[in-house]
Parts: C-alpha cells; sequence; structure tokens
C-alpha cells in the first residue's frame, strides 16, 4: 500500500433534502448504527453498544499474526512492526469518549444525504495501546516531516475518488504522548468492527481522526492530500468554500430520554412526580466540562455534576424533575472552561459536521 493518487472516476450524485430518508441513507443507518440513548447511563459503553462508522467494507482479518503495520516516507529507519513487536513497548490505557463529526446531521434542514446520525454517534470506550510516539522515535522522523499519514486497510470509493481510508495529524499532534496505537478496547482484542488488530484513537478529536484498520503510517514534506483530509472533513457553509478543517469535539450533551417509549416514535411518557434526569456532557482537546443546564419548556436550571472521569471523557449530570401533567419539551445545553456553550439552534454546516446544536426531548407526564 502507497500515498499513490486517488484514481478519479464519475462521482455518485447527491444532494440536500429535507424529505423522506433515501433507501441508501437508511441503508447506510442499519450498517453503522448509534448508542441507544440509554445506555449514556454505562460510565463505558459495552463493546456491542458503541457506536460504529465504517465507510467502506469491514476488512476480514482472519488472524492477527500476519499483520504489520509500516512506518515510512520521511524517516531515517523505515519500520515493518508486527502485532506482538508493538505489544512489547510501553502500554497505556485511556478511557476517552468518540464522538462522529456527523453525529447530529439528521436533524439538520436541508440536509445532506449520508450517514444519518441523529444523537447516537458517540460512545466511551478504554483502549491499550502504546503511544504512538514510541513508533515514530523508533523510525525517526526526518527534520523536514510537516504531515503524519495515518492509512486503513479498508479501500472504496467516495465522491468518485478510489482509496483507502486515510487520516494525518501534524507533527506535534502525532507526538502527543495519549496519541496511541490500539489494540484493546474495553480489556478484550479490537472487535472486527472496531479496527481488528490495531488502530489509532486520538483522544480529544473528533472520531475520523482515529484510524481503524491500521496498516501504514507515512511521514511527509509536504500535507497529506488525501479524500478524508481534503476535500472531505472540512466545516463549509456553502459546498465551494475551501472550509475549515473538522479537528477537535465541540461542547455538547445528551440526556438519557426519561420513562418509556411509544415504539415506532419513541415519545416518552412520564410517570408524575420527582423524575430525575441524568445524562453526559462532553467536550474536545481535553477541555473539562464546567456546566449543565437543563431546561422544561423553556425554564433552565442548573444540573449537579458527577465527578470528572478523566481528560477525554465525558462527564455525567444529573437534575430533579418535580413533574406535573401536562406537555414538555426537555432541552440539556452544556459549557465548558473555555466558556464555550452549546448554541440554542444549530450551526448549519454543508454536509452537517460538528452539530452540537441542543437535543431536544418532548414528554408527555401523566
Ligand atoms: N480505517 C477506517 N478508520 C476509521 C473509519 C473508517 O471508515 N475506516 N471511520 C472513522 C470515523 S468517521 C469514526 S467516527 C470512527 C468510528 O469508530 P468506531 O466505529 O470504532 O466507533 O472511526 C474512524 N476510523
Ligand atoms: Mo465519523
Amino acid at each position: 500500500m502507497t500515498l499513490a493518487k486517488e484514481p478519479i472516476a464519475q462521482p455518485i450524485q447527491r444532494s440536500h433534502t429535507a424529505g423522506d430518508f433515501a433507501r441508501e441513507e437508511v441503508g447506510l443507518a442499519n450498517r453503522n448504527s448509534g448508542l441507544p440513548l440509554e445506555a449514556l447511563r454505562y460510565d463505558v459503553t459495552p463493546i456491542g453498544m458503541h457506536f460504529l462508522l465504517t465507510h467502506f467494507d469491514v476488512p476480514f482479518v482472519a488472524s492477527a499474526q500476519d499483520w504489520r503495520l509500516e512506518i515510512g516516507g520521511r524517516v531515517r529507519t523505515p519500520l515493518s512492526l508486527s502485532l506482538a513487536g508493538i505489544q512489547q513497548l510501553p502500554a497505556k490505557t485511556l478511557r476517552v469518549t468518540l464522538e462522529c463529526a456527523g453525529n447530529g446531521r439528521a436533524n439538520l434542514v436541508p440536509r445532506w444525504q449520508t450517514q444519518p446520525w441523529e444523537y447516537g454517534a458517540i460512545s466511551t470506550a478504554e483502549w491499550t495501546g502504546t503511544p504512538l510516539r514510541h513508533l515514530l522515535e523508533k523510525a525517526s522522523i526526518a527534520p523536514d516531516a510537516i504531515d503524519v499519514a495515518f492509512l486503513g486497510s479498508d479501500r472504496g470509493f467516495d465522491a468518485g475518488r478510489e482509496h483507502n481510508f486515510g487520516r494525518s495529524l501534524k507533527p506535534d499532534a502525532a507526538m502527543n504522548d495519549d496519541v496511541l496505537v490500539v489494540w484493546e478496547m474495553n480489556g478484550a482484542p479490537l472487535a472486527p468492527q472496531h479496527g481488528f488488530p490495531l488502530r489509532l484513537v486520538v483522544p480529544g478529536w473528533y472520531g475520523m481522526a482515529s484510524v481503524k484498520w491500521l496498516k501504514r503510517i507515512e511521514v511527509l514534506a509536504q500535507p497529506f492530500d488525501g479524500y478524508q483530509q481534503t476535500p472531505n472533513y472540512h466545516y463549509r457553509h456553502k459546498r465551494e468554500d475551501p472550509g475549515v478543517p473538522v479537528s477537535t469535539m465541540r461542547v455538547k450533551s445528551l440526556m438519557v430520554p426519561p420513562g418509556i417509549p411509544d415504539w415506532y416514535t419513541r415519545h416518552r411518557t412520564v410517570e408524575a412526580g420527582s423524575v430525575e434526569l441524568t445524562g453526559r456532557a462532553w467536550s474536545g482537546a481535553g477541555v473539562p466540562i464546567t456546566r449543565v443546564a437543563v431546561s422544561i419548556n423553556g425554564t433552565w436550571s442548573d444540573a449537579a455534576l458527577d465527578p470528572p472521569q478523566g481528560k477525554y471523557v465525558w462527564r455525567g449530570w444529573r437534575f430533579v424533575w418535580q413533574a406535573t401533567r401536562g406537555e414538555y419539551v426537555l432541552e440539556c445545553r452544556a459549557t465548558d472552561a473555555n466558556g464555550d456553550t452549546q448554541p440554542v439552534e444549530a450551526p448549519w454546516d454543508s454536509v452537517g459536521f460538528g452539530n452540537n446544536g441542543v437535543q431536544r426531548v418532548p414528554v408527555t407526564v401523566r
């Protein structure tokens, strides 16, 4: 596998729409599952409930025995490492909340036709691996390096461009001790759908940076121009804007929908009385959450925050609501230590990246 130019074919036509979901969107939603919001209750998401986003096919890797991670490009010592060799490096376990940059995009009007996330593309796992910097130090980055590309073994087409899924980090970001090359999730070998046998985990960033099925690291003297780096994953108001690269997660919160759901609509029914509302709040780049407010039909009150569980981990919150009969809309809104707060109205983005608008939960109290 190399960084050869990506062949360009005729792109598939897609569009913005405000109407029904296309068969293709429903098909993607079946392949790429979200966290059921009731599972926000787990500090660490059970593996089978962790959200999934796989652009192409999940590679079939029968055994990790023959897997090699290659490191090449602008390095003094190109390397080809086995999984066993990598596992001999100093190991580190980090609890990390990952969110897909497209989370919430199905709630935007009009929406871009793609994986139609509502709220669930968010989860927390405990990742065990070795800091990437140990591998880069072994290979020894050349002084003219300005970008480090990470390629997965999965390959396909997007917008007519054939490529392996790939992303890059600037050398200083790549050398951060918390960026891990990971072989275990929640104490078990990586599941096939989460990147077996090896993946990158970049804490504090949206999920696209955490390349699964990691096969090759290419150190570059020019910016990586793979499809998933650019043009994809840029905030753009118009399709033709140059855009701003998507990087760290924006401040956000979600609540566990209270009461019981209707099977089809998911509308909630709650018994009158004292109702404890709970949820999670997080931000990017390791910035702590400082406040969560809850709104009951537009009246905001502060929630209590649970103790923090780590630099890159969502923070629990709770609020006791004295519910009386009627129709309600519940909302929650987080603020981080930078003073950033979730917008009440989601910022519109051409393909729906970074939607951190407040969640609205309609509830009937009886
Ligand atoms: N090789 C590869 N890595 C990938 C992807 C992919 O399609 N292929 N998807 C990315 C995106 S967009 C996200 S949000 C996360 C999702 O990780 P998960 O499926 O383990 O939850 O993986 C990232 N890493
Ligand atoms: Mo994603």
